[in-house]
Parts: C-alpha cells; sequence; structure tokens
C-alpha cells in the first residue's frame, strides 16, 4: 500500500467528516459539532484500516489501469462507510465485552465524561453510513444494491455477536456445549461478512457487477474471515497488547473462543476439570491457569498449524477461479492477515 494513497484516504476523512458534522438536516450548534468531531476522530480512523484500503485496493485490481480522480474519490468514500460500520461495532462490542483498551486507548465508553453516552454514539456511528451513502452515491445504478449490502452485512453481524453473547449466559456456564462447528457459526457471522466480504463487495458493485455472479469470491472470503477471527482469539491471550492495541478478555467473558475449543479437544479429564473450574472467571490467578493450560496444551504450535494449512488451502481455492484480477483481488487480502501480529 503506497503512503500517497494513505494520505489521498485520510484527506476523503476530513471531507466525509466536514460533510457529516455540517449536515443541514440537524441544527447543530457548538457542542454538538464538536462532540461528534472528537467521537469520529477517537474512533473512526485509528484502526489498520484495512477494510477500507482493501475497497480501494480491489476496485484498482479490478480495473486493471489508473483510476479518475472521481473513481478514486468513490472508492475512497465506500471505503470509509465500512471504516465507520467497523467502529460503530467496535464500540458496542467494547461495552458488552467489559473491554478496556482498543487501538492504544481506553475504549470510547472508559472516558469519564462519555460513559454510556458511547451507546447513542454508535447509533449515531451507524446512521453516518446512509448519509455517506445517499451525498455520494444517489445517483448510481448500484445505489439500492449498496443499501441492501450494507444493510445484509449489518444484519448478519448482529446475529453473529447475539450468538457470541448468549452461548455465555452467566449462570448456566458449560464448556460441554463448546465445540468448532459452534465457534465457526459465530465468527462466520459476527466477523467475517463485514471484514472480508463486504470491502470486496463494495469494489465489485462500483466495477459494475452483479453479486449473485460472485458467489465463489464470496465464499473464499468467508473462509478468510473465520480465520482472520481464529487469529484474533489467538492474539486475544498470546498477542502483546501493546501490539495488538487491546487487552484480552475472552477467558474472563466466558467466550466460545478457537482456543478454549482446542483446549477441550485435547484436554485430558483433569485438564477439563481445571478449565471447568477457571474458564470465565474475573480473578486474575484463575485467568492465568488457564493460560498456563494452553501452554502445556501447546496451543501456539496447533495454532501455527492451524494457519499454515488453512493459508495452503485458501491459496489453492484462490487459484481455481477463473479471472486473474478477481484471483489478485483475494490474494492481495489474504497476503495482509497472513501471520499478522496484530
Ligand atoms: C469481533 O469480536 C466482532 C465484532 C467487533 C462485531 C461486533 C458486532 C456488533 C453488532 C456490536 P471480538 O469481540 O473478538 O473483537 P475484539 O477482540 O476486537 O474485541
Ligand atoms: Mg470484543
Ligand atoms: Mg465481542
Ligand atoms: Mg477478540
Amino acid at each position: 500500500m503506497s503512503s500517497d494513497l494513505k494520505s489521498k484516504f485520510l484527506e476523503v476523512y476530513d471531507t466525509l467528516k466536514s460533510e457529516l458534522i455540517h449536515d443541514p438536516s440537524f441544527e447543530f450548534d457548538d457542542d454538538s459539532r464538536q462532540w461528534v468531531e472528537r467521537m469520529l476522530d477517537y474512533n473512526v480512523p485509528g484502526g489498520k484500516l484495512n477494510r477500507g484500503l482493501s475497497v480501494v485496493d480491489s476496485y484498482k485490481l479490478l480495473k486493471g489501469e489508473e483510476l479518475t480522480e472521481d473513481e478514486l474519490f468513490l472508492s475512497c468514500a465506500l471505503g470509509w462507510c465500512i471504516e465507520w460500520l467497523q467502529a460503530y461495532f467496535l464500540v458496542l462490542d467494547d461495552i458488552m465485552d467489559e473491554s478496556h483498551t482498543r487501538r492504544g486507548q481506553p475504549c470510547w465508553f472508559r472516558l469519564p465524561k462519555v460513559g454510556m453516552i458511547a451507546v447513542n454514539d454508535g447509533v449515531v456511528l451507524r446512521n453516518h453510513i446512509p448519509r455517506i451513502l445517499k451525498k455520494h452515491f444517489r445517483s448510481k445504478t448500484y445505489y439500492v444494491d449498496l443499501l441492501d449490502l450494507f444493510n445484509e452485512v449489518e444484519f448478519q453481524t448482529a446475529s453473529g455477536q447475539m450468538i457470541d453473547l448468549i452461548t455465555t449466559l452467566v449462570g448456566e456456564k458449560d464448556l460441554s456445549r463448546y465445540s468448532l462447528s459452534i465457534h465457526r457459526r459465530i465468527v462466520q457471522y459476527k466477523t467475517a461478512y463485514y471484514s472480508f466480504y463486504i470491502p470486496v463487495a463494495c469494489a465489485l458493485l462500483m466495477f459494475g457487477e452483479n453479486l449473485d455472479d460472485h458467489v465463489q469470491v464470496k465464499d473464499v472470503l468467508v473462509e478468510m474471515g473465520v480465520y482472520f477471527q481464529v487469529q484474533d482469539d489467538y492474539l486475544d491471550c498470546f498477542g502483546a497488547p501493546e501490539v495488538i492495541g487491546k487487552i484480552g478478555t475472552d477467558i474472563e467473558d466466558f467466550k466460545c473462543s478457537w482456543m478454549v475449543v482446542k483446549a477441550l479437544e485435547l484436554s485430558n479429564q483433569e485438564q477439563k476439570k481445571l478449565l471447568n473450574e477457571n474458564y470465565g472467571r474475573k480473578d486474575p490467578a484463575s485467568v492465568a491457569k488457564v493460560k498456563e493450560l494452553y501452554h502445556t496444551l501447546n496451543l501456539q504450535g496447533v495454532f501455527e498449524d492451524y494457519e499454515n494449512k488453512t493459508h495452503e488451502k485458501l491459496v489453492k481455492s484462490i487459484e481455481t477461479h477463473p479471472s486473474k484480477a478477481v484471483q489478485a483481488v483475494l490474494k492481495s487480502f489474504l497476503g495482509k492477515i497472513y501471520k499478522r501480529q496484530k
């Protein structure tokens, strides 16, 4: 990714932000304008921007030649809609997961002045997306398809988040319910569609394609998304907080994480007992015992093996695609996440 493209991308952020805080449908005063600006700057642009930049990247690869100024702006704007979607999900996810840090700073709701105003900020972030789309895409033939795409993906993500949350219900803590198939169902919905499918789908729509003709692309991207969330589950436990920018909470939150599912698969009776007694507890001693068991079971090695095999499978499956341009889009996306440390 060229630094030129990244600075262009960030320039478009400033334009979109300025349009939103001068939206004539609301009578902004200084306080409300300042709040929105600060909220956006805190939550929208501070991540890796992989999802957003992938729209531009993918569109370029599909077109096969330099983009016009207009195409560049529009693909950046679509990329930002995905970053807005991500910000909306993360602001709310951090409340639900009782997280402490995100992108190297306190979670938005942890700021004393913010608290539960963050819930409404999540709703505001979500509502910015159709406003951006209306302003810049209303006259496009693919406008309805774009709106439909964002609606579908939001529904899928919220449904995945729902199963992520209801499988952990307090009082019913029962690890025997956790399996690889339940894990897959959760992560396919809560992560894969919004992180992997939607950026490429946006580029395809902008390129004039019909998404019904790209089921194979969708399937590969969903597989990549599952792999990405397995990495996220691994990093929650074994990642360095100063690198990933967040402190893991999956053990405390009794999450159906890939780590605990693998640990259950590999544990003997005694080790299962240790998990049952310590998984899902907030006290640091219990968390340390669970992590120690993960070490004993060599989950790092198990993960490495999974990562290598999955990468190989994904490359093979990408190479069966008839279009070289589409192959390049998928490979570029895979290259961005393979062996990621954050
Ligand atoms: C990632 O789960 C999933 C999301 C951020 C989707 C949230 C969806 C909503 C409808 C709010 P995670 O909790 O493992 O992510 P992280 O590790 O980044 O907190
Ligand atoms: Mg979370
Ligand atoms: Mg979560
Ligand atoms: Mg996580």
